[in-house]
């Protein structure tokens, strides 16, 4: 028995939406080039801004191998430098999703078209597409589980993201170096025709021939295209032979992608901004209801009750901050901390699931003075331990040049008062431009120098 061809979503006939088209695909296209490569410098920089170069503790990713090849020692000005990068890293990401949707639906017929291989080269431009797309879709969906979730995967969120990151951009580049130079001419093209949003208007796919306006309905045949084409041949794979009836113009269904993205937008990026816009990030965890807690009420990644620090092993009498370097140890109270010079800061805490403080005003021991104190007249890289068991982050190295900036601090107090115990009560480490993972909270052991 024959199946019509019509309900085979390889048969041209299966895909009815008359807005499909190289001018949708090609804008959608043209925004997410942009967009992606955005997301990839931030995220190679917060990968840098992490000090993998260190070591274990910080690698997540320590079989890198070539793709660290840029890394370089994250600077500690402008002390906002990680809210940014990962502030713009998470926000675009999340509000790039309604564009990333709407490209794939836009050239979902070309997936499913046969033959599946007509050459060598097609053959090859399938697979990149095979990974341009399970790649897109792998990034975004680890990103926002990371943000959303904290953890889901098996395993590491960040060896997942890192390599995944590596491979749908090597697929995206080389996308783009194909498809761009076409996505332009499609829009210049377009531009220079007028009017070119009305679904079913042929001016709106330059290059298609087909029956106009009236065939849009009417069409039973296939869009006849002149051969050898390149925009036409796109177009042919794209427009539906049998469109149904519009029933939002293309400039239309461009609009509500941008709506929606512009509501993820404003929905997310007052978690970074902070201030009263935080209480519009209704999407993001540390935003709309979640003030934090502590003097100046602001956000808590972990709480002490979740990181196992109990009342027992924080008390004055029993606490003890240990300085270790090649020279000795020496145990300081946190009495004795208090009397040394003081000094404050004004930083604020910017996480990798892209939620960040406004600047609050730390007060503390600089690390510069800790690390003379161990012995150590230079500033030299730094491990510090936390009284935390178990869990990625009770631990973290430091680089020399955040030891050495006079606004890194190992804080007591936060905002006009002392620490409380979900913001690292004895002592936490607290460092200009960092991510939020170097700020070690709970601080029990530095130790100055390399083994
Ligand atoms: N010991 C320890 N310190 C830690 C963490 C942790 O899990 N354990 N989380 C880090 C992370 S990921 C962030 S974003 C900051 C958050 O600091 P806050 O809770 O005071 O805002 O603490 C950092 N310090
Ligand atoms: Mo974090």
């Amino acid at each position: 028995m024959r199946v019509p061809s019509r309900l085979l979503p390889s048969s041209p006939g299966f895909w009815r939406s008359p807005l499909r088209g190289p001018w949708f695909t090609s804008v959608l296209g043209l925004v997410l080039l942009l967009g992606v490569t955005v997301l990839f410098v931030t995220g190679l920089l917060s990968y840098a801004a992490y000090n993998p170069g260190l070591g274990g503790v910080n690698d997540r990713t320590p079989d890198k191998g070539l793709l660290g090849f840029y890394l370089f020692d994250w600077p500690t000005d402008p002390h906002w430098l990680y809210r940014l990068t990962q502030g713009v890293h998470v926000t675009l990401g999340v509000t790039l999703i309604p564009v990333l949707l709407a490209k794939l639906w836009s050239v979902v017929p070309k997936l499913f078209a046969l033959p599946p291989v007509r050459s060598l080269a097609h053959g090859l431009e399938r697979i990149t597409i095979l990974l341009l797309v399970g790649g897109g879709l792998f990034e975004f969906t680890t990103g926002v589980l990371n943000v959303q979730l904290d953890y889901l995967f098996p395993g590491s969120f960040y060896p997942l993201h890192f390599y995944g990151a590596w491979l749908f951009f090597a697929a995206f580049a080389l996308h783009a170096a194909l498809r761009v130079p076409l996505a332009v001419r499609t829009v210049r093209a377009a531009r220079a025709e007028g009017n070119l949003l009305a679904p079913g208007d042929e001016r709106a796919n330059p290059g298609v021939h087909a029956a106009g306006r009236s065939g849009a309905h009417a069409a039973r045949e296939p869009v006849p295209v002149p051969a050898g084409e390149p925009v036409a041949r796109e177009a042919d794979a794209l427009v539906a032979t049998h469109p149904d009836a519009p029933t939002v113009s293309r400039r239309g269904a461009l609009w509500s992608v941008a709506g929606g993205s512009l509501l993820l937008l404003v929905t997310t990026a007052g978690q970074s901004i902070g201030g009263s816009l935080r209480r519009t990030a209704l999407l993001a965890p540390h935003g709309g209801e979640d003030p934090g807690s502590g003097p100046g009420a602001f956000q808590i990644n972990k709480t002490a009750a979740y990181a196992g620090i109990t009342t027992a092993r924080t008390r004055e009498d029993t606490w003890r901050l240990e300085l270790t370097s090649r020279s000795g140890t020496v145990r300081l109270s946190r009495e004795r901390l208090r009397a040394l010079p003081l000094h404050g800061a004004a930083l604020p805490i910017a996480c990798v699931e892209g939620w960040s403080t406004t600047d609050q005003l730390w007060r503390g021991v600089r690390l510069r003075d800790l690390a003379a104190l161990a012995g150590e007249e230079r500033p030299v890289d730094v491990y510090v331990e936390s009284l935390q068991v178990h869990g990625t982050f009770r631990h973290a190295w430091l680089r020399a040049n955040q030891v050495a900036d006079p606004r890194s601090l190992l804080a007591l107090e936060v905002n006009g008062a002392d620490l409380t115990p979900d913001h690292g009560y004895p002592a936490r480490v607290i460092v200009p431009a960092a991510p939020g993972v170097l700020n070690t909270k709970w601080v029990t052991r530095m130790t100055f120098g390399r083994p």
